[in-house]
């Protein structure tokens, strides 16, 4: 594959398709570019009034108007010198607080668990343990506490549920089917633990909400199978077998605690907009209907090697862009990118080798539409290059982020080298050739445990990282207890008087599905603003861990109207479109976001 620039190596049909795309989008180009419109070449730019481009590509179009133009690369700022407890898995939670917690029989962290004295019995080896393995962070004010949890989260899943409560699925020993819960309303709250809940054995597993506000659980060590988690701590287990899970893992070498190779845990799960649930695991996918537990459809293999844990590539559903009459999305799409070869974790896992063999990660990106018949995989642009363990993020502009992880090896303990600094925006709805542009780098390295997370004030917080068995520091990729946030391009200060403010007591914060809501908003350099000016978007804010941000989701809502800066939108349709629960909004003035507010949705 080319590297940046057109790329030629495409099924005869797609290649055909995406020949006359590229015609067009020339064309496009050349018509925007002699306008002296926006210089796409130049690559960073919030945007670059490509509608004729969007609507090519299925991505709808956004403005009817230019998008404002940056070359504005990012920058990074430490919020937190030594936060005490690695992010191995993180939340944001709709009041603002960010839970993140690592594993609990690990040995101790790098914080007391407070008050001072407080020494809960640890039932791993039912010793008192007077160290913090969770914690809830301020993300306005940079403060945090320390959290309790119970059992052992290791490598675990999670989401909220649509009442805004947060719950954390599995882990290893007696955290293996446990389902933990953090409560929104409570001021001070802890976990609350049920151990034994689930139907299999979660670790490195899973979670994606369904239309119901359910969650399906799915895959992890030894367990070929999915439940489905209703919102509440009292439930019947359901275990369902998933053959699928057992055809893609890469099967054990030898025998002992560190045969296994697998390279299909942590599956990428998506909601398709039709209630059923879009799996990859390894190196392909299947389409699932989750209430009947019937394959809908299987999808062909993705080239290039393998993208699950360990090999760790990332994967997103792209923005859902709803139609004018609001009944369907526009787009359908999933990306895949980086990861590494299948055999990359057994060449380099300490445990198993004396001399490790860093392979280098995977560059290559792939897209599929996978409620189409007889979807296919077709290459996306290869990123500039090679990362495993990265987290690829929607930004409030409806263009995606690629940040942590490296550029050799796998995740596991000492199985990586290289860390990937580099954050990489991905416009995917631009002519191939010009979707990826790196953003400024950071100079902290944040490989194997890391997590990172966007912020309601557009920024992107950055936590972890820990490529040891232990909290381990003097050493060349040390346990990282800072806390980084990246300014992505959009916030480059010359664009303050584009940036829309919503006004919070003239928004709809409780929406309804298919009902039209309103938003206020206003921005400094124009009196009114006008349909054609705004997108709105709405994320749900993901539970993140091992290069994967499971139940991250962004809609497009439909707009009918402006008057005097309030915009009318239409809530997506139905559970399927958007699940039940809340989400982050946010207003873009032709490409420039504001800061979002929590709406809730059902
Ligand atoms: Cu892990």
């Amino acid at each position: 594959m080319s590297d940046g620039g057109l790329n030629i190596k495409l099924a005869p049909m797609a290649s055909l398709l995406k020949t006359c795309m590229l015609l067009l989008q020339l064309l496009a180009f050349s018509v925007f570019t002699s306008r002296d419109h926006c210089g796409c070449v130049a690559a960073v730019s919030v945007g670059c009034g490509n509608s004729v481009h969007n609507k090519l590509l299925d991505g709808g179009d956004d403005y009817s108007k230019p998008q404002v133009e940056t070359d504005y690369k990012g920058a990074w700022v430490i919020d937190n010198l030594d936060v005490g407890v690695c992010a191995m898995h993180l939340q944001l939670m709709p009041n603002d607080q960010v839970i993140w917690y690592d594993a609990t029989s690990l040995g101790p962290s790098a914080r007391k668990l407070e008050p001072e004295g407080n020494c809960p019995i640890n039932p791993y080896d039912n010793q008192p343990d007077c160290w913090a393995h969770a914690l809830a962070y301020d993300w306005k004010t940079s403060q945090s506490r320390t959290v309790e949890v119970w059992g052992e989260t290791w490598c675990s899943s999670g989401n909220l549920w649509p009442n805004g409560n947060m719950i954390s699925t599995g882990g290893t020993y007696n955290g293996v089917k446990a389902v933990r819960m953090m409560p929104l309303d409570d001021p001070k709250p802890d976990f609350i633990e049920v151990r034994d809940a689930l139907g299999d054995v979660r670790w490195y597993s899973s979670n994606l909400v369904l239309q119901d506000g359910s969650a399906i659980v799915v895959g992890g060590r030894n367990a070929f199978s999915y439940e489905i988690v209703p919102p509440s701590l009292e439930f019947k287990p359901n275990k369902i077998d998933l053959p699928f899970l057992n055809d893609t893992c890469t099967p054990s070498k030898g025998e002992g605690p560190d045969k296994y190779i697998e390279n299909n845990l942590y599956p990428f799960l998506f909601l398709l907009t039709d209630g059923n649930v879009f799996i990859f695991a390894n190196d392909r996918a299947v389409t699932l209907n989750p209430t009947s537990g019937q394959i809908i459809q299987q999808h062909p293999v993705c080239p290039g090697g393998s993208r699950n844990y360990p090999p760790s590539g990332s994967s997103a559903i792209l923005p859902l862009k709803m139609s004018t009459d609001n009944t369907q999305a526009l787009n359908v799409e999933v990306v895949i990118c980086g990861g590494n070869s299948p055999d990359a974790f057994e060449l380099v896992d300490a445990k198993r080798v004396k001399v490790q063999q860093f392979l280098p990660a995977l560059k290559d990106c792939h897209r599929i539409h996978p409620m189409e018949k007889g979807a296919q995989w077709e290459d996306e642009q290869d990123m500039p290059s090679p990362r495993t363990m990265g987290y690829l993020l929607h930004l409030p502009t409806g263009d995606l982020i690629m940040l942590n992880g490296a550029q050799k090896g796998t995740s596991g303990w000492e199985n990586a080298k290289d860390p990937n600094l580099t954050p990489l925006l991905y416009q995917p709805f631009k002519p191939i050739g010009q979707r990826f542009t790196e953003m400024n780098p950071t100079n902290i390295s944040r490989m194997y445990h890391s997590s990172s997370a966007l912020l309601p004030d557009t920024k992107v917080l950055v936590a972890g990282s820990n490529p040891h068995q232990f909290y381990t520091f003097n050493v060349e990729f040390p346990t990282e207890l800072r806390v980084e946030k990246f300014s992505p391009h959009y916030l480059d200060p010359k664009l303050d008087k584009q940036r829309p403010i919503i006004d919070e007591q003239g928004t709809d914060k409780v929406l309804k599905y298919g009902k039209p809501f309103k938003i206020a908003a206003s921005i400094q350099s124009q009196e009114f603003l006008e349909l054609g000016e705004i997108k709105v978007t709405m994320l749900y804010p993901p539970f993140t861990t091992h290069g994967f941000s499971q139940n991250q989701r962004m809609i497009v809502p439909t707009l009918t109207e402006v008057v005097d800066n309030v915009i009318t939108a239409l809530a997506p349709p139905s559970g399927n479109f958007a699940p039940p629960g809340y989400y982050i909004l946010f207003v873009n003035y032709l490409g420039v976001p504001g800061t979002g507010v929590w709406v809730h949705i059902d």
